[in-house]
């Protein structure tokens, strides 16, 4: 099975097994239907001028992104190729927010700002036979950043989401200033984004005066890298120019090799991209586990309560059975024989069930209106008060996921059916790790192999 027929496999069955357990717990698809959707993505990141528009002309021989020293393009560009037989054209963001078979739905909700700087460009060129790349606006340091007009931190996170590969590229100019944008980026980027999703690129070496500025300038890089990243140890930064725009100097051929390297690793990332899918997947699957799981310890605590009701209802409503003629004997002389002596006697005329049945009946319904109006809206109110004890989180994982996922619990917990109670929770987790073991792990070999 190629890459191309495992995606569609895998996407036959999210939508079969996956998507009608998630709908029981209303819980949304459209994250992980934009992943599953579309081809392989590649996202340049990075400060302005850093060189990623230079980086993506150089990919296609063309000079296709508008290129200069200062910020000079603020929009996010997707560069692909031309769809089935048709030619070159530019497509504005309008239409590919609007575009259900494209992965970028979700971006309406970013507004006409972000949407008028977001565009198409198809392109023929032999990088987009299975690949598309986004260029995207320079970051710059947090106080200019205020003035885009859309949320920029947010929207680099959906495409961050999407990308198979994420590059971020520094110049040396501004390898300290990325302390600045340092919390942008981490918000930026998914919890779950591997290391192997993100490349670190510093370019523009050529413009180091010497060997001692560029140690300096990759020093403070480093630095700053392991603050963003929270790790000890640094990631390979790839230290590459552009051979096209800088000048021509043997002390820069030394790093040619590693500007080919990089262009690999960009060109490699289609085969990253079943390992994404299948992180996203697996990162559903813990979310939507995560809400059964506490739906589940929600309805043990009512169904407990029900329980109980319906045990002291039936002991009352014995009792009542079996007494009430005595007592009504015993003040208004009504019946005459009651339910007791008849029994003692051997024979019970069919009468004499009517009393104390409809005694029996008075108290279920007394106790079922006690259920229903008070005790098990009390305990909604309770657990929607204290829905952090629905779930234990006692790894930072856990946290996470629970921190995901709290909102959409809080949200069936609104407005909850006593038939809630009763789904097949349990059920639903063990049909949630067959579809992990059964289908999950056996794609996750079929990559490995
Ligand atoms: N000397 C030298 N100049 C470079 C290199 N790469 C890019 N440049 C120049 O740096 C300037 C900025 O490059 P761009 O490719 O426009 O940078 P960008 O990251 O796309 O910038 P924005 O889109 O504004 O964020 C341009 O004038 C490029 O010619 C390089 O490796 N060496
Ligand atoms: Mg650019």
């Amino acid at each position: 099975m190629n890459e191309k027929e495992l995606q569609s496999t895998i996407q036959s069955k999210v939508s079969s097994k996956l998507a009608p357990l998630l709908a029981k717990y209303n819980m949304d698809l459209t994250e992980l239907d934009a992943s599953l959707k579309w081809k392989p993505i590649v996202l340049i990141l990075g400060n302005y001028s850093s060189g990623k528009s230079t980086f993506i002309n150089e990919l296609l021989g063309k000079d296709i992104q508008r290129t200069g020293q200062a910020p000079t393009d603020d929009s996010f560009t997707l560069l692909t190729a031309p769809s089935n037989g048709g030619g070159e054209k530019d497509i504005p963001g309008a239409d590919l927010v609007n575009d259900e078979r494209l992965p970028f739905t979700g971006f309406k909700l970013y507004g006409e700002k972000f949407i008028s700087h977001f565009r198409m460009k198809q392109i023929a060129s032999p990088v987009f036979d299975n690949l598309a790349l986004i260029d995207s606006p320079g970051m710059l340091d947090s106080i200019s950043e205020k003035d885009r007009g859309y949320d920029y931190a947010n929207v680099v996170k959906e495409f961050a989401k999407l990308a198979d590969l994420i590059v971020l590229m520094f110049d040396p100019h501004k390898a300290g200033t990325i302390q600045e944008t340092y919390n942008a980026i981490r918000n930026t980027l998914p919890d779950a984004t591997g290391e192997d999703r993100i490349v670190f690129v510093m370019s523009r070496i050529d413009e180091c005066d010497n060997v001692g500025d560029l140690v300096r300038s990759y020093g403070t890089l480093c630095w700053n890298l392991s603050q963003m990243t929270g790790r000890k140890d640094i990631p390979r930064v790839y230290l590459t120019y552009s051979p096209l725009v800088a000048d021509n100097n043997e002390d820069h051929a030394l790093w040619a090799e590693e500007r080919e390297h990089l262009k690999e690793k960009v060109m490699a990332a289609p085969s990253l991209r079943i390992s994404h899918i299948l992180q996203d997947v697996d990162k559903q699957v813990d979310d939507v586990r995560m809400v059964v799981e506490a739906m589940w310890s929600f309805a043990e605590g009512g169904k407990k309560i029900v329980r109980k009701n319906l045990k002291n209802s039936l002991i009352i409503g014995g009792f009542v059975f079996l007494c009430l003629d005595l007592v009504t004997r015993e003040f208004i002389g009504f019946p005459e024989k009651t339910l007791i002596s008849s029994l003692l006697s051997g024979f019970i005329p069919p009468e004499q069930f009517l009393l104390p049945l409809g005694g029996l009946l008075a108290v279920l319904l007394v106790s079922f209106a006690w259920l229903s109006k008070w005790q098990l809206p009390r305990y909604y109110n309770k657990c929607r008060k204290s829905v952090d004890t629905l779930v234990e989180t006692e790894t930072e994982y856990r946290k996470n996921v629970w921190a995901r996922v709290k909102n959409s619990v809080n949200e069936l917990l609104e407005k909850p059916k006593t038939k809630d109670l009763y789904l097949p929770h349990a059920k639903n987790i063990m049909k949630l790790e067959k579809f992990s073991k059964k289908h999950i792990q056996k794609y996750y070999e079929t990559i490995r192999k």
